[in-house]
């Protein structure tokens, strides 16, 4: 902060500067980097631990590291029985509004007490330590409740986003081998009721492993349950089983606490897999340092608990620090495309966190709506799950954040647990850059053959050594893990692998450009093409599918698809339709493409795999590039 004024660079307000939590990033970023383990043994010891750390980073088995190794944790002794022994007991945890206006409010306390009763029925249903749970629900409070009660008892969590479907939904289910889900008859949306129980029984048809369902009632849906399998939640907590008191397991630093799915290069959603330890230790850091959270903020992350970003954001980070955390469920431009503003103004929003597709969303309706409202309480704003585009960026820091918010651009992955690159609220901004690495992170851009490239040269994105918030592996597949994201420089020293490619300008501010494997962004959601692709192949009608993602002004990227269908039938736009609507009931909405386009063939290699890039250049009319591994 030292350099002269520079013209492209937007500063954070003085009075954003002289209360940050951080007041100076260079000087403590060498030392982090320097000094990697008593950086973050430092962070670690603001936490409670029932027994500390034998050592902070064991590399012996590297890239399978561990954080924290031979200390005993429980996240949920952090994100909630600490704060019962303070003042934290009577403050606002979560408050909620649902579409239709409902609304309920938590103290610490208040989520204690639900958290130790699901924990309560979890156990009275048969679930130990080490079991994993799928969790298939609408944004409401039981989700937050059913995550934190399995990770109180040491069973370990797995989300299904709510907007997902069947087969997404079966097919995680079937992975984990999960003998318990946890669902609710229904959500809102657009004021439409969501019919999850209905896609939760299909996929239980399709799962066998699934032996108990519980079930919260959040609407008026008349819904099918099966006598001894499918129990609700309210009945069961009327039981004698329910207590409202239940102790908080002890459970290693390096025991599981979550999978969650996430799609990749190839083949079926890889269940990431998060620990205890270190990952309370990196969540909670980057969400006070780059979100300077201050102790009377009401924080809101606007994301799906369902994705990484609510896990980490919505509730872990968040609770251990010990904030007010706002959750909506429901559209936000239902009914009026103020509903956004008018939270923030009803609650004293300090901070938002979101996607660029919901900010081009909301500013496609113009300055007027935001206008109307008291948006004075936001002090910080924050961007997650894509590149911002420059013009969404400055219509965020302009029309919502009155020119003195920070926007707080942040890159990172379900595989990184938490922030990886991203500004603090003293640094100078540029639009569209996530800015300068994370405490304790190396990164670097580099050439196939691993140099780093120049300044403003695009190359791969790296991470050039471990962090406390690093998935530990693919669930039930090391081998996975390490061959995908790992792999040695000519020093033999471990590399992580991101995904994206990226650029370093002058100053070192880095660029993330994209994804450069079969990683879909659409509307900030992560989906693999080859998901899609299986999805399409299953109606009877198709033989053969492939999926790329093309530049959408409004959801950064959309799905196009080409299929050849079956001999002798003809592709017609009642067929597209149909099959768009296939997708949907089998992945998702978020899944449904753009467009289904017929074709005889598709361009592959001589070993057979879908050349999607050839589709792509096609597509936007560029070059195809190097044809040579073109078939005949
Ligand atoms: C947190 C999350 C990860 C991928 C990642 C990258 C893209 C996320 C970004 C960003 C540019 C940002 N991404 N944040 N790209 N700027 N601030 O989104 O996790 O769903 O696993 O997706 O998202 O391409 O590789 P996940």
């Amino acid at each position: 902060m030292n350099a002269s004024v520079n013209p492209d660079m937007f500063y954070p307000g003085q009075d954003v500067v002289d209360q940050a939590n951080v007041s100076e990033y260079e000087k403590m970023y060498q030392y982090s980097v320097e000094n990697r383990e008593e950086f973050w043994a430092e962070q670690a010891d603001t936490l409670g631990w029932y027994k500390k750390w034998d050592s902070v980073l064991d590399e012996s088995n590297a890239p399978f590291y561990k954080w924290f190794d031979g200390a005993e944790i429980n996240i949920v002794h952090n994100a909630i029985d600490r704060h019962l022994e303070n003042a934290n007991r009577n403050k606002m945890a979560i408050i909620w509004e649902g579409e239709n206006g409902q609304k309920r409010n938590f103290s610490y306390n208040g989520l204690n007490r639900e958290v130790c009763q699901f924990a309560n029925v979890l156990k009275s249903m048969g679930v130990e330590k080490g079991d994993i749970v799928t969790i298939y629900m609408p944004q409401i409070p039981e989700l937050v409740f059913a995550m934190l009660a399995c990770a109180k008892i040491g069973a370990v969590h797995s989300v299904v986003y709510g907007g997902f479907s069947t087969e997404a939904l079966a097919s995680r289910i079937d992975d984990a081998h999960s003998r318990v889900l946890i669902t609710a008859d229904g959500g809102w949306r657009r004021g439409k009721q969501i019919d999850l129980k209905s896609i939760a029984n299909e996929a239980m048809q399709r799962s066998p492993s699934i032996e108990v369902c519980i079930c919260v009632k959040n609407n008026e849906l008349d819904v099918e349950m099966e006598p001894t399998r499918d129990f609700w939640l309210h009945d069961l907590k009327a039981l004698p089983i329910a207590g409202s008191k239940c102790e908080t397991e002890q459970t290693s630093s390096e025991d599981p606490l979550f999978i969650l799915y996430t799609s990749g290069t190839t083949g079926t959603p890889k269940g990431m897999l998060h620990t205890h330890g270190g990952y309370a230790v990196y969540t909670s850091t980057t969400h006070r340092m780059a979100f300077d959270i201050k102790p009377q903020d009401r924080w809101w992350c606007a994301a799906d608990p369902g994705w990484i970003t609510g896990h980490s954001y919505i509730v872990y980070g968040p609770l251990i620090n010990g904030a007010t955390i706002m959750l909506y469920e429901g559209a936000p431009n239902y009914p009026y495309p103020n509903r956004w503003w008018q939270i923030i103004e009803n609650y004293g929003i300090n901070i938002l966190y979101t996607s660029p597709t919901a900010i081009r969303g909301l500013m496609r309706f113009g300055e007027r709506w935001p206008k109307k409202h008291d948006l004075s309480s936001l002090r910080l704003l924050g961007s997650v799950g894509e590149p911002i585009n420059p013009e969404a960026w400055k219509w965020y820091h302009h029309v919502i954040g009155n020119d003195k918010c920070p926007i707080i651009d942040t890159w990172w992955q379900t595989e990184t647990g938490g922030f990886m690159i991203c500004p603090l609220p003293i640094t100078p901004l540029k639009p569209g850059s996530a800015t300068k690495p994370f405490f304790g992170n190396e990164m670097a851009i580099v050439d196939d053959d691993g140099n780093e490239v120049g300044t403003n040269e695009e190359g791969k994105l790296i991470v050039k050594n471990p962090w406390p918030g690093m998935a530990r592996t693919v669930f039930k597949d090391d081998q996975r893990y390490a061959d995908l994201y790992w792999s040695q420089d000519k020093d033999g020293k471990w590399i992580y692998l991101a995904g994206d490619s990226a650029k370093k300008d002058e100053d070192d501010y880095i660029w993330v450009i994209g994804r450069m494997d079969e990683v879909l962004k659409v509307s900030g959601y992560r989906l693999g093409t080859s998901e899609v692709e299986s999805a399409l192949v299953s109606h009877p009608m198709v033989t053969e599918a492939a999926a790329v993602g093309l530049p959408h002004e409004l959801k950064g990227n959309a799905i196009h698809t080409y299929v050849i269908l079956q001999a002798g039938i003809v592709g017609d736009k009642k067929l597209e339709q149909e099959l768009r609507a296939h997708v949907g009931s089998e992945m998702g909405k978020i899944a449904m493409p753009e467009c289904v386009e017929f074709v005889e063939s598709l361009p592959k290699t001589r070993s057979g795999k879908i050349m999607r890039r050839v589709l792509k250049a096609r597509a936007l009319g560029q070059d195809e590039g190097d044809l040579s591994t073109l078939e005949e």
